[in-house]
């Protein structure tokens, strides 16, 4: 970790933050907190991962239609051109919404100097109060510590730090000063404060306790119609507890905790709720107890508890860990003098006049940081914000949103070394297949397998949503499904984990089943495939074209990425067959299902040389529309690629040129990968410099860019745009989509920019397992290092530069199993490598 320079690593400035969108995010998976760092009064927003309004009741509760007499309707309108029919019947098969991740508390830790204060008073005394810019603030990635440091008048020099402790599981918040303060915590929360039940209000160690109602249902703030429903007999709770554990002195009275005199000052907040979706979990009070309860050694070391001593325990545990996966990875690409040195949000605004591809290496790992502190094994998937959401609602109520967002916020997953951040996913994914997946596919189409549409939560929500007035264009879209599974396959691919594969072939075959189900065929001659297949209803998620009546609409036929989504589901259930050792005869689905995806329309070109987003060229209603469902072939599923499908790829160059420059913060990301895809690194590169730029949250609502903590502004915050640009840039890095033959090809720079002439990377992943580094100067690369898992060796073909231009220059390169072989390329392609063995590494 020492290695990983600050310039790279470190977020920073000299201002407090007034706004959310300023503090600093820290999290271990399960809780989050921002850290205002703020002089005098400290402001965190908390967050607990398991805080979500619900339980929903009936999964199809409000859908006015259903079954496959219905769904036939459906079908026959489409089919006969009847779109606004089609909507209208759509609409009778939707359930209100999805349930609300929400914000669980807020806490404010005064700061008074010993024998100056009264801890009561709302406001700080004259010599308490300080000046809200005179601090230094900083997000050291490397450690996942939030700090902020500043000036006391009488106490001197006192430092904050703020971390989601990734070994402990508590929030911990330290405070530091040159001469004794004592501290003033309160908790308060936009959730109804509830009566702790004695058994809440009894938490092992904890100092101060605050209980919270969770409403039973929050309608997202574009129903209008929908109210904000809490329910004590069928609501649950959520439970903040604050400790101070090596301060005997502290005590709590009138909601507030007040800690003793000391110089240094340690304390846990510790978060739960009852009942939580997703995994069994015992009481609240245990579940608490358990985030405070600290090694004996802790509490005994130097005859008592010793705050300073408690604080490097806790540190030092904490950074081990979050460093072990953190340091996997490291891009370096220079930065001009001194940028690194400005405040975070000068330097974004600086890189407008003077280039600073440090600052795409800053946000690259920013992306890595935080999909490892919003998801990690045993918690749930990181929703629209992460792990951080400071709102009632949130937007889009702050939750799963499965036609892009969910699966942008893991693209990143495999190639950045983080496999083990996408478990939550992969675990969220069967659960889903299992329960209400299944059960709405069975009761509102009458279909086997499990279906998941537009919206979810953490309850697994999979019925269509918008209470009967929702658009076709979002709402009425089958596949979510289908593309999760994805994810099922692509771990494997990264990681080789048969385990996790055997566990997740239930929800792969459910998909598959539901797939058979819901594609339409005509059947051919005998002994042969169907003749003709089709999806319907499909829609392009959530664009529209021009139907005949002048309007938009979104209701037709095999829309593009339906075609691609159902192909890539056959080919990986066929992938995950035979590394399980099921046959056809096992499974004898497997045929029936590459047949039918065979007889679906292959895409098209429409007259302007770009791929045909619907069945048939139609008129775009919103020809620049930020979604680009239509490419889902190019990426993420990579099976449209300039070598193997070199018309389809010029036909998706030219789509996304048609679509502009100019998107939300995702949408840019999704487009930095596209154009790597490409081969095309100074168009990636573009959209790379169009997320970097300082965010408008006033301007349109289709702009992307950052926040002054780096957040990506689709406007408003959602994580999707940062962890899309962190795949997007390993993307223009390394490239290793499977070729039809089983090998796995690697592409070394693909994509590389004119503006990003020099510069290594250490540890990203391909899939199959390899570790790659790379140098490269003057635009060219210099030196390999391709270091195979220990179970398996590696049959890499290694190209150099863009795929279109690849062929040509492929060498096989065989990485005999816990080996790492050096490569000094391309100028004496092909290659010659020498086999090292080497120890492994976590
Ligand atoms: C989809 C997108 C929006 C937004 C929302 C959360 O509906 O079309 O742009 O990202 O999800």
């Amino acid at each position: 970790m020492g290695d990983l320079p600050a310039t790279t690593h470190v977020l920073h400035t000299d201002r407090s933050a007034t706004r959310w969108v300023e503090a600093y995010p820290v999290g271990n998976g399960r809780r989050g907190a921002m850290s205002a760092g703020r002089p005098g009064v400290e402001h965190l927003w908390l967050n607990d991962g398991t805080a979500w309004s619900g339980p929903p009741e009936d999964p199809l509760a409000g859908a006015r239609a259903r079954g496959p007499e219905h769904l036939a309707r459906v079908r026959a309108a489409v089919a006969s051109g009847d779109v606004r029919g089609a909507e209208a019947l759509l609409a009778e098969m939707q359930t209100p919404w999805a349930q609300a991740y929400l914000p669980l508390a807020e806490v404010d830790v005064a700061v008074e100097a010993h024998g100056a204060a009264d801890a009561g008073r709302a406001e700080p005394a004259e010599h308490d109060k300080h000046d809200e810019h005179d601090v230094r603030r900083e997000l050291d990635l490397r450690t996942a510590v939030a700090t902020h440091a500043w000036e006391h008048p009488v106490a001197g020099r006192v430092v904050q730090e703020t971390w989601a402790d990734a070994h402990g599981g508590a929030l911990v918040h330290t405070v530091r000063a040159e001469r004794p303060v004592r501290l003033t915590i309160r908790v308060d929360s936009l959730l109804r404060a509830s009566a702790a039940g004695p058994d809440l209000g009894d938490v092992p160690g904890a100092a101060l306790v605050h209980v919270v109602e969770l409403p039973v249902d929050v309608p997202p703030s574009h129903h209008p119609e929908g109210e904000l429903r809490y329910d004590t007999h069928r609501g649950r709770t959520g439970v903040v507890a604050v400790a101070a554990p090596a301060d005997p002195g502290a005590a709590a009275a009138d909601g507030a905790l007040r800690t003793g005199t000391a110089r240094t000052h340690v304390l846990l907040l510790a978060t739960a709720t009852a009942d939580p979706p997703g995994d069994a979990a015992g009481p609240v009070a245990e579940r608490l107890a358990a985030q405070l309860a600290l090694a004996p050694s802790d509490a005994s070391r130097d005859g008592g508890n010793d705050a300073d001593a408690l604080r490097e325990r806790l540190h030092a545990a904490h950074v081990a860990e979050h460093a072990r996966r953190y340091g996997r990875v490291h891009l370096d690409l220079p930065a001009p003098t001194g940028a690194a040195d400005l405040p975070t949000p000068r330097r974004v605004a600086a890189a407008a006049d003077r280039p600073d591809p440090g600052l795409a290496a800053l946000a690259f790992h920013y992306g890595r940081y935080l999909l490892l502190s919003s998801s990690r094994p045993g918690g749930l998937p990181a929703t629209l914000q992460g792990l951080w959401n400071p709102w009632l609602p949130g937007p889009w109520s702050s939750g799963y949103t499965l036609n892009i967002n969910l699966q942008m916020a893991y693209w990143a997953a495999g190639t950045a070394a983080l496999a083990e951040c996408q478990e939550p996913l992969l675990r969220y994914v069967r659960r889903t297949a299992a329960g209400l997946g299944a059960a709405v596919a069975r009761e509102l189409y009458g279909a086997a397998g499990w279906v998941a549409h537009h919206n979810s939560d953490a309850w697994g929500h999979a019925a269509p949503v918008g209470n009967g007035r929702g658009e076709a264009k979002w709402s009425a879209w089958a596949l979510g499904g289908v593309w999760l599974s994805q994810h099922l396959v692509e771990h494997h691919r990264f990681t080789g984990d048969d385990a996790e594969l055997r566990a997740a072939w239930p929800a792969l075959r459910g998909a598959a089943e539901f797939a058979l189900d819901w594609v339409q065929s005509e059947p051919g001659r005998a002994g042969t495939g169907p003749a003709r297949a089709w999806t319907s209803p499909s829609t392009s998620p959530e664009n529209q074209f021009v139907a005949p009546d002048g309007a938009p609409a979104a209701v037709t036929t095999s829309a593009t990425m339906d075609v691609a989504l159902l192909r890539a589901l056959a080919a990986g259930c066929r992938e995950a067959a035979g590394t399980l050792g099921l046959d056809d005869a096992d499974e004898p689905w497997l045929v029936r299902l590459e047949a039918v995806v065979a007889a679906l329309p292959d895409p098209a070109t429409g007259s302007r040389g770009e791929l045909l987003e619907w069945g048939e060229e139609v008129p775009e209603a919103e020809p620049e529309h930020r979604h680009l469902s239509h490419l889902v072939g190019l990426y993420p599923l990579g099976d449209l690629d300039p070598t193997t499908t070199p018309d389809l790829a010029r036909a998706a160059a030219r789509s996304l040129e048609l679509r502009g420059r100019e998107s939300t913060g995702w949408s840019l990301a999704w487009r930095i990968a596209l154009w790597a895809r490409l081969g095309a690194g100074d168009r990636a590169h573009d959209q790379v410099l169009l997320s970097l730029r300082p965010a408008d949250d006033a301007g349109a609502r289709q702009r992307g860019g950052l926040y002054p903590n780096l957040f990506s502004a689709h406007p408003p915050f959602q994580i999707d745009g940062n962890l899309g640009l962190t795949a997007g840039v390993a993307e223009m890095l390394l490239q290793s989509h499977r070729r039809a033959d089983g090998r796995v090809r690697l592409d070394l720079l693909p994509a590389l920019p004119g503006a990003w002439p020099d510069g290594e990377v250490t540890g990203l992943r391909a899939r199959g397992g390899a570790e790659v580094d790379l140098v490269w100067r003057d635009g060219v690369l210099d030196r390999v290092r391709l270091r195979a898992p220990l179970d398996r060796a590696l049959d890499v073909v290694v190209h150099h530069g863009a795929p279109d231009a690849a062929g040509a220059h492929g060498s096989p390169v065989k990485v005999p199993a816990g080996a790492t072989v050096i490569l000094h390329v391309p100028r004496d392609l092909p290659v010659a490598g020498t086999a090292v063995p080497h120890a492994p590494r976590s």
